[in-house]
């Protein structure tokens, strides 16, 4: 069952949300990845927000870039966390695409990540640890992560 959506304005958003479908997939999570625009097909928006808890969803990862709705107007229609990753943009590098998400009013949240790549692979992180919190195995494999990582950065030399 799919456990994660992964959604995103357009297909030229990819290469950065392709980030954490890598992470996802990393850790063993079902997950989907579709285009769903907020400005393009704003109905398919709405049926993916109210449809999603429905279908299983625990969190959804939506990534965009320039003027941001996506992960606002998809938190506006569903009670599943949103962890919305800003997309650099073409003009902007990405800082217009972090305000639009990241000022959502109050009682509507987003949960806002990083621009860009690192912002992908932690939305996918976070959205392992929300799952993890209901599964032992998974948690396990988060820690097993963590204390890969900093076993790199510990053995890190410098010239
Ligand atoms: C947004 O517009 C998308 O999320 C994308 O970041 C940006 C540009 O889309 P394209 O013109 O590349 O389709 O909706």
């Amino acid at each position: 069952m799919i456990q994660v959506g992964i959604i995103m304005g357009s297909n030229s958003d990819w290469p950065v949300m392709q980030q954490a479908a890598e992470f996802l997939a990393q850790f063993g999570v079902a997950y989907e990845a579709r285009v769903v625009s907020a400005h393009r097909t704003p109905d398919l928006m709405f049926e993916y927000a109210e449809t999603a808890r429905e279908r299983g969803i625990k969190a959804i990862i939506a990534g965009a870039g320039g003027a941001a709705h996506l992960p606002g107007m998809v938190a506006a229609k569903t009670t599943v966390p949103v962890l919305g990753v800003p997309v650099p943009s073409k003009y902007l590098r990405g800082e217009d695409s972090l305000l639009s998400i990241v000022q959502m009013p109050k009682g509507v949240p987003v949960a806002t990540f990083a621009i860009g790549e690192a912002g992908a692979a932690n939305a996918a992180l976070f959205a392992v640890s929300l799952l993890a919190n209901e599964d032992p195995a998974l948690a396990q494999k988060l820690a097993d992560f963590r204390r890969k990582q900093e076993e790199t950065v510990l053995a890190m030399t410098l010239p």
